[in-house]
């Protein structure tokens, strides 16, 4: 079954200049990547993509690492689609804890912990199929992606918006 994950290569990947062998690595999997871009993370959206997290005591250094205050201020979003798409991407990825990961793993040979206690663990990966969609749906607009991987309807844009000069 054909299933979406997301991928985020975090700031200290970027900062690590780690996007490419991350992305080899990646590929072993014979997933297609459907949305790529590279994001600059507000507040609100790391918030929202850690929600889940709010009450352990590194959350604050959580956000402000995703955020890129210790790294640089970008983070590269990826949706990858395929055969059994999130247990392939997160074998690759390793366990959560750096030092605990396979050492060929990405965060096993890239990762660290930072003396406050934080997992710098270099990439994320969707956990199962409705993180993956609450994730997707968070950092990408249906028209991001190659694809239709769910439900979209047109809405009227009443807000201004930047375009070319
Ligand atoms: P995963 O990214 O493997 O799904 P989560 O969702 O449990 O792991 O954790 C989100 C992020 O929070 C991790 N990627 C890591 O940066 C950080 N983190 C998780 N657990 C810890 C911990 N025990 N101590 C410090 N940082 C952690």
């Amino acid at each position: 079954m054909g299933q979406s994950t997301l991928v985020l290569i975090k700031p200290d990947g970027l900062k690590k200049s780690l996007t490419g062998n991350i992305l080899t690595r990646l590929s072993e999997t014979k997933l297609d990547i459907v949305a790529a871009k590279i994001v600059k993370v507000s507040r609100e959206l790391a918030v929202e993509h850690y929600k889940h997290m709010s009450e352990k005591p590194f959350f604050a250094e959580l956000i402000k690492y995703i955020m890129g205050d210790y790294h640089k201020r970008k983070v590269m979003a990826l949706v990858y689609w395929g055969d059994d798409a999130i247990g392939k991407v997160r074998a690759i990825c390793g366990e959560t804890n750096p030092e605990e990961a396979d050492s060929v793993s990405i965060r096993g040979a890239y990762g660290r912990i930072t003396t406050k206690g934080v997992y710098e663990n270099v990439i994320h990966a969707s956990t199962n199929k409705e993180e993956a969609e609450r994730e997707i749906k968070l950092w990408f607009s249906p028209d991001d992606i190659i694809v239709d991987l769910y439900p979209a309807k047109i809405a009227k844009k009443i807000c201004e918006e930047r375009v070319w000069a």
